[in-house]
Order: C-alpha cells, then structure tokens, then sequence
C-alpha cells in the first residue's frame, strides 16, 4: 500500500491517485536521464510549467494545495515565480483569497514596486510554490514580503523532491508502478538517487524553504534576568507580578479626567501612558498625584514624548521646561530620526533618575516611513544601548529580520482593538491575540478602545485578559 499525503477534507485518495496519472500522462513528470540545473543527473524530471495548458489538471492542482491549507489562517496569498503563479491566481479566484505578485527583477523605473497587489503590514501571507529542491526560490520571495511588513505564516508546497516531498515523490512512484507506467527498476532507481541526495532529516521542510523556526517564548520572568536596563528588569517583573500586558493611553483632555482614569484602570495596568501636552494644565503637584497613583496601583508612567531632536536639544526637553518629563515619567521615547545623538543625549539626563528609553521602531499608522532598513538601523541601535533603552515601540516584531532580538529588550504596541480595524486619520488596528500571538509583541497599547468606553476600568479588564490569554497561550505553542 502506498501513503497517501495526510489530507483535511474534500480531497480523496481517489483525486491524488487521479492527479498523479494526470501529471505524468502530460509529462509534468518525466523518468529516464537527466541533467539538473546543479549539473547532477537525474533518473526523474519535474517540470509543472506545462499545467497552464491543461486547465482542468490545473484546476485539479489548486484544489489539492487549497486542500492542505484550508485549515491555515491567512489574509494574502502569493505564488512563487513564474510556475506557480497560476497555481496561486487559480486558488485565489476559487477560493477569494486575494494575491499579491512578487516581481522576479525589480524594475529601476515606474513604481518600484516589489510587491504587485493590495496589501497592509502585518497581514499573514500564504507562499504557493509548485515544486522545492533547495528552497532557493521560496527564500527570494520570502524575503521582499518581509520587507514589506508581511508575515510569512506557511509554504505549501505541491512536490518537494527532498523533503516532507520525499513522502510525495515516494507516493507518486508507487502510484506510477501500481498502474505499470514505471517499471519497479525505474522506481527503484529513483528512490536510490533521492535517498543519495537527501540533504536533511525526513518530515523537515529544507531550512532555506521555511521561515525561520519560531524560538521559543521566554516568560516575562525569566526575561526580567535577561534585561539590562533596570527599569526593564522591573516592569518584566511587574508584569508577571500583576498578570497584566495591558497598557492603558490616556490621552484624555483634562488634569482631572486623566487621574480619575488612572485611578480606574490603575488595578489592571502594567503601563500608564500619557500625553503631558494634551491636557489642560501641568505642574510639579499634578505630577506627584500621579506618581502616588502609580504607587498605589503598582504601574509605571510612560510620557509619550516621541523626542526627535538633536542630542543638546532633547537633554533641555526631557529634563528641563514646565514638565520635567524625566522627574515623573519612568519611561519615555525617541524617534531615530536624528541618530544615535538623541540617545546619548537623554541617556544623561535619564539613567542616574533610573529611567528607560522606547525606540520607535515601528508605528501603527498607514504609510508609516519607520520600516525596513530604518526600522533594522533602530534595532542595532537598541541593541547597542541596552543599559538605557529597554526596548520598543514596534507593531510586528515576529517579521523583523532577525525576530524580536534580544529577550531583555521588551516590545510595546499601540494600535489595539478589540476587533481589527482603523480610525479616519490613518490608524491601524490589530486584536490583542495578534499583537500578543502572531506578532511577539509583548505589551498592548489601548488608548480608545478602553478610555471612549462606557465603563473603562470594565473596559481595562476585558483588554488585560485578552492580552494574558494571548501570552499564556503563546508561551503554551
Ligand atoms: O505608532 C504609534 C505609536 C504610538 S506611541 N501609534 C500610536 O497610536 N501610538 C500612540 O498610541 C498614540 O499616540 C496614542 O496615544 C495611542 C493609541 O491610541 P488609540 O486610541 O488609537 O488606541
């Protein structure tokens, strides 16, 4: 009996069987002698460009993939160029997941564009490849999505001649030499040079074929040993004391309304933010009412200040003016924008005061300039400075070039709804399961989803267990 590939639903043993014929009736899948593009010889030969001329073998083809994905959760989909494009276009449109294009040359000329389609950061894209040898190809497709902000979640593969497709070649041979159209010396020949140029261990996808493997989550505790920044250390340990991910944005329009609102929330908060500059009025008594707030409910104060100025500049900013951010605010934040200046400069007025810096490494809102290369230049800034900044403002740090980084440094996401979505002026929202599960994002933001509630500490306990679920059920994965 032959293995059939593990199937979810509506595609038989029947149909694979049939599909197998069907390949090799059209030659998609030739044996005798030939020469790879390696230089090495092959006893068997497989080229799925011919599909496109046999629509029903194609149409055939896109139901067996669909099939291997329907149980996958993704938002876009994209072929690997050029055999697969119509694989991919023909799931699409049987399916209505949208596709996007990923362009083989970049042209220097006209949009630029790497990425053909409609798409927003973050969305999980789908990879459609027909056949794998070294995973090359995946690998040059993968990586202009990831640039583009898009999570890579699966590949599916339709023939892999070293891998999980050794099961699949295997099965095709055996199904050729049950209906006599490979000889079993044939068959046997073919099994030979597969095991002879097996590259990696059975059931594992070739390396350069799959995203990198997830590292396995850190709890918060064991990630307050690995911070360097003190205050880091505390809130990994403050949140793991509190059971709370959740940081509430109080960008509310009085003195009076932000206390009131800190008050409420403060017993579910690990963080609260503000915007010292919204409010109606400021003073050193206004800052000591909110301190003992914080004392009083166990969180930390994060004035969002966004600094972008120059090292001299900042240094006045952050510790001087009517609001001496430094003298009340454990945690504030810095745009890259100016260099590595701006954190030397904050770093002296923040560090003896026992403070920590966010760098903006990303933003939540539409047409964000802070991605790609500028967001990897603040990573190796962060990096490098980990004895003051404690880490991130990002919005999807499992598509970042190397992961999140380092465990010490935390990672901190506004853009948080209940249910995904945006606001008029370019705001994008994602759920805490994704920022927490998907994205490895470690706190969620929630600035009007809590505080345009009709209750918001009600509001501020719904969002804390959203976002602890989503942590304990990553750490669970
Ligand atoms: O990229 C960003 C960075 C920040 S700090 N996008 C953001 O929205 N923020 C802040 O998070 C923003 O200034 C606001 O205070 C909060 C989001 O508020 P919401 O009402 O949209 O949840």
């Amino acid at each position: 009996m032959s293995t059939v590939p593990p199937t979810t639903g509506s595609v038989s043993e029947a149909d694979y069987e049939a599909l197998v014929l069907k390949l090799h009736e059209i030659q998609a899948v030739k044996f005798g002698e030939f020469k790879l593009k390696s230089g090495l010889m092959s006893p068997v030969y497989v080229d799925l460009r011919i599909i496109v001329s046999y629509p029903q073998i194609l149409h055939r083809v896109a139901e067996a993939m669909w099939d291997r994905v329907r149980e996958t959760e993704f938002d876009v989909m994209c072929g690997v160029p050029y055999t697969a494009l119509p694989i991919a276009t023909c799931m699409s449109a049987l399916h209505g997941t949208p596709m996007l294009m990923r362009r083989k040359e970049v042209k220097d000329y006209g949009t630029k564009k790497a990425i053909e389609g409609a798409f927003t950061r973050g969305q999980r894209c789908l990879i459609v490849e027909d056949l794998v040898t070294s995973g090359m190809s995946v690998q040059e497709t993968v990586e202009p999505l990831e640039k583009e902000g898009l999570v890579v979640s699966d590949v599916v593969v339709l023939i892999d001649r070293e891998q999980g497709g050794r099961a699949r070649l295997t099965y095709i041979l055996d199904t050729l030499v049950q209906h006599s159209l490979v000889t079993p010396d044939v068959a046997a020949k073919v099994r030979q040079f597969i095991a002879d140029n097996q590259t990696d261990k059975p059931g594992v996808i070739p390396a350069a074929a799959a995203p990198p493997p997830k590292p396995k989550r850190l709890r918060y505790e064991e990630r307050a040993a690995l911070a360097k920044n003190p205050l880091g250390s505390k809130l990994f340990e403050l949140m793991a004391r509190k059971k709370s991910n959740l940081s509430v944005a109080a960008d509310v329009a009085t003195v009076e309304e932000m206390l009131e609102l800190a008050d409420k929330v403060g017993p579910h908060i690990c963080v609260f933010k503000t915007h010292v500059d919204v409010f109606d009025k400021w003073s050193d008594e206004y800052a000591a009412q909110l301190r003992q707030l914080a004392g009083k409910h166990d969180f930390m104060i994060f004035e969002d200040r966004k600094f972008a100025d120059i090292g001299n500049t900042v240094v006045m900013q952050y510790g001087g003016g009517i609001y001496k951010i430094a003298d009340w605010s454990d945690i504030t934040n810095a745009h890259l924008v100016p260099g590595s200046g701006i954190i030397d400069g904050l770093k002296q007025v923040g560090l003896p005061k026992g403070r920590g810096l966010l760098l903006l490494a990303e933003m939540s809102s539409k047409g964000t300039l802070a991605r790609g290369e500028y967001t990897e230049e603040v990573v190796a800034a962060a990096e490098a400075n980990q004895d003051f900044v404690m880490g991130y403002i990002s919005v999807s740090p499992s598509s970042w070039k190397n992961g999140p980084g380092s465990p010490g440094l935390i990672h901190m996401t506004p853009g948080v709804q209940l249910s995904a979505g945006g606001d008029a002026l370019g705001q994008q929202y994602n759920t805490p399961a994704s920022v927490i599960g998907e994205r490895a994002s470690d706190v969620i933001i929630v600035g009007r989803g809590v505080i345009k509630a009709a209750d918001p500490a009600a509001a501020a306990a719904e969002y804390r267990l959203a976002g602890w679920t989503a942590y304990e059920q990553s750490l669970a994965a």
